[in-house]
C-alpha cells in the first residue's frame, strides 16, 4: 500500500496489482505536474484506476482526461453532451421522456474502438447515478492473459494480425437488429490489429482480441475463427477478471491497450444508471 503522499492523494493497488484505487483527488484545487505523473505511473503499472468519491463536473472530467492525451469525440454524436462533445453518455436515464445516453452499451467483452483502424487508448467512466444492484462492469487483464498462454499458442500468434469485423459480427452480436446497410458497411470496414501488442507506457506485451475479432490474417477462415475463439475463451476466464461494483462518484479509468471490459445488466424498468465517459484517442496499430 502506498503511504499518503504530501499532495494528500493515496494510491492503493488492488490485491494482485490489477487496478489501483485513487483517494483524495481534488480537481477543484488543481493537480500539480508531479502528482499527475504519479497517477499516470500508477495507471501504467496497474492498468486501471478507480477514483473514489470523486467530485467532477463535465468540464473537469474533460480537462483531467486530456492530461493523459488527446481526446476522442464519439461518432455518431447522438449521445455526446451538447456543451461538452468529449463526454459520451451511457445508460438508461431520461429527461422529459427522451433518453440521455446510449442504452446497453458495451455488453460483451471488448476494448473501446477495437473495430476501428485507430482503437482508443483508454476511457474514463464516471458514475453519476447507479442502480441499487447490477450494472457492474467487468475488467480482464490482457497482460496476464498473454503471460499465461501456453508457449505453443504464443508461437502460433506471434506476428499475426486479427481481422476485426463489424460486418461479419453484427448479426452474431445483434441478431435482434436489422442487418447493416451498404452505407453502414462502407463506414465500418474490416480492420486488422496485431494479436499481441506492446504497451507504449509499460513496454509489456498484451493479448489483443475482442468481440469484433473474427479470424486471423493469412489463415484459413475456419482455422482462424477457431484460434480466435480459443484466445477469447482463455482471455475472459475468471482468473483474469475483476468485477467493479460501482459506488456513487466512482470513476474508472481503464487502458484499452492491455484490458478488456464488459458491461452487465440491471433492472432497467425499475432503476436508473447514468454514466459519463471520456475517451482517449489512440494511434494506429500498424
Ligand atoms: O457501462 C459500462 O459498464 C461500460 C460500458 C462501456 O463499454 C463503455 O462505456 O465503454
Ligand atoms: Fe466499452
Amino acid at each position: 500500500m502506498d503511504a499518503m503522499a504530501k499532495d494528500g492523494i493515496r494510491l492503493q493497488p488492488r490485491p494482485g496489482g490489477f487496478g489501483c484505487e485513487v483517494w483524495g483527488l481534488d480537481l477543484a484545487r488543481g493537480v500539480s505536474e508531479a502528482t499527475f505523473r504519479r497517477i499516470e505511473r500508477a495507471w501504467f503499472d496497474h492498468s486501471f484506476l478507480i477514483y473514489r468519491d470523486l467530485q467532477m463536473t463535465p468540464a473537469q472530467h474533460v480537462a483531467w482526461t486530456r492530461r493523459f492525451g488527446p481526446l476522442h469525440i464519439m461518432v455518431p454524436t447522438d449521445w455526446n453532451l451538447p456543451e461538452h462533445p468529449e463526454i459520451f453518455v451511457v445508460g438508461n436515464a431520461e429527461r422529459e421522456g427522451k433518453p440521455l445516453g446510449l442504452r446497453r452499451a458495451g455488453m460483451g467483452w471488448h476494448s473501446d474502438g477495437e473495430d476501428k483502424r485507430i482503437p482508443n487508448a483508454g476511457s474514463m467512466l464516471y458514475a453519476k447515478e447507479i442502480p441499487p444492484s447490477g450494472g457492474d462492469t467487468l475488467f480482464a487483464d490482457m497482460y496476464a492473459a498473454y503471460e499465461a498462454l501456453p508457449e505453443a499458442l504464443r508461437q502460433r500468434i506471434a506476428g499475426r494480425r486479427g481481422r476485426f469485423s463489424r460486418i461479419d459480427m453484427h448479426q452474431v452480436h445483434y441478431p435482434h437488429l436489422p442487418p447493416l446497410s451498404e452505407a453502414d458497411k462502407r463506414a465500418r470496414p474490416d480492420v486488422f490489429h496485431p494479436l499481441v501488442r506492446r504497451h507504449p507506457g509499460s513496454g509489456r506485451p498484451a493479448l489483443f482480441v475482442g468481440r469484433w475479432t473474427r479470424d486471423v490474417e493469412g489463415m484459413e477462415p475456419e482455422e482462424g475463427r477457431a484460434l480466435v475463439e480459443e484466445l477469447f475463451a482463455h482471455a475472459t476466464q475468471d482468473r483474469f477478471v475483476y468485477r467493479h461494483v460501482w459506488r456513487p462518484r466512482d470513476a474508472v479509468q481503464w487502458d484499452n491497450r492491455c484490458m478488456l471490459h464488459c458491461a452487465t445488466g440491471f433492472d432497467e424498468q425499475r432503476s436508473t444508471r447514468l454514466m459519463h465517459r471520456t475517451t482517449l484517442e489512440g494511434v494506429p496499430t500498424s
